[in-house]
């Protein structure tokens, strides 16, 4: 089986590799032209992958990549990912988390359309909650220009399957992390600073909103969620999340907890962490993915914290 993913250099497609290639699968990973190598999360499998360069602004440099590598299942992760990014430069999130999505669907298309389509889709996508916890069915509310794109690349993937009977489903995942996730993002952030102030190179840690509630999981189980979707007879779409939410506040409380800080030694507010427009809860409810792929979350949001602490403080010792 031959698997394409986009974003092979992200968090996800990393972790996604690993798990495909222990699969038996050939991997092709799409990367896009820099001037310098941004591989550091695929070091480790750089020999057993075959990379591509393409982008998802370019139709056809996805056509072909398609034609090359004739791939039975298609696995599109990449995407301006972070959310704070998205308000300034809303019109690039738009081409690549939301345009680029029908880029691919029309590649598939017209290259491949018996290969079966994973689209990442995103908790975002219900923004300001309209009910809880969140299922496949409760409807979107998306609070930022990400959000926004990724509904559209949502409903375009709903809308290729339906007009094309395409094989297009759509993962609905909820906040992933894993010692892998970039430092920008909050967990990790907060992990690294813990690690930085333990061993004296840091003194404070500024942040945003620390009531912000999120449903956070491990991403190295959530991979195997986006191979299970595509394994089913049908396309479908699922809400992939542990059920369990977590304040930001909690969140620093256990990172700094596991090398023996206080947290409120060391954590200041600072509004340019705040966001125009906030998501304050994320709770997901996983039963459809439990009944139909037979999935569960294995790694805890306290293991998974205190993995990413001790990750961060092998890491920050490595650098001084
Ligand atoms: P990530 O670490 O930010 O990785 C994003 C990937 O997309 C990188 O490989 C990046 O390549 C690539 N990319 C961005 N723009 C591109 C373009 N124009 N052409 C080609 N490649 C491009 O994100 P992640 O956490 O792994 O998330 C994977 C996907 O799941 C994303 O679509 C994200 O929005 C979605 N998602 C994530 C979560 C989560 O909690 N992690 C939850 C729900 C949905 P470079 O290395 O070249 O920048
Ligand atoms: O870690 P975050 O930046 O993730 P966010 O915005 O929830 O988005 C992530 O999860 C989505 C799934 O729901 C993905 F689709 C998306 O690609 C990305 O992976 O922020 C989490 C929460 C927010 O409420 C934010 O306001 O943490 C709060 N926060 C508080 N202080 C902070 C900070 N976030 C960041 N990044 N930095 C802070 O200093």
């Amino acid at each position: 089986m031959k698997a394409l993913i986009t974003g092979i250099t992200g968090q996800d497609g990393s972790y996604l590799a690993d798990f495909l290639l222990k699969k038996g699968y050939e991997v092709y990973g799409m990367v896009r032209r820099s001037s310098t190598e941004n591989f550091e999360r695929i070091t480790h499998i750089h020999d057993k992958i075959q990379l591509i360069q393409g982008d998802l602004l370019d139709e056809l440099s996805l056509i072909k990549m398609m034609e090359k590598v004739e791939p039975d299942e298609i696995y599109n992760l990449a995407a301006m990912s972070f959310v704070p990014t998205s308000w300034d430069q809303p019109i690039l999130t738009g081409e690549f988390t939301g345009i680029g999505v029908t880029r691919m669907l029309e590649a598939m298309k017209r290259v491949c359309p018996k290969a079966k389509f994973y689209q990442a889709s995103s908790s975002e996508m219900y923004g300001k909650v309209q009910e809880m916890p969140q299922t496949e069915k409760t409807p979107f509310y998306p609070r930022s220009p990400y959000g926004v794109s990724k509904v559209y690349g949502h409903y375009i993937t709903v809308n290729y399957r339906e007009s094309y009977n395409l094989f297009a489903s759509s993962g609905i995942l909820f906040n992933h992390e894993s010692p892998r996730r970039g430092l920008e993002f909050v967990t990790r952030k907060v992990t690294d600073a813990a690690a930085r102030i333990k061993l004296g190179l840091q003194k404070e840690l500024r942040m945003g909103n620390l009531d912000a509630k999120r449903d956070w999981g491990f991403a190295g189980d959530y991979v195997k969620a986006m191979w299970l979707m595509l394994q089913q007879d049908e396309p479908d779409d699922f809400v992939i999340s542990t059920g369990v939410a977590h304040s930001v506040e909690h969140l620093v409380e256990v990172a700094f907890e596991h090398v023996g800080l206080t947290w409120k030694d060391h954590v200041v507010t600072d509004q340019e962490f705040i966001r125009p427009a906030e998501v304050e809860h994320l709770l997901g409810d996983y039963k459809k993915a439990k009944d139909v792929l037979g999935w569960e979350p294995e790694v805890s949001f306290e293991e998974m914290v205190k993995m990413m602490v001790d990750a961060d403080m092998e890491h920050v010792k490595k650098q001084m």
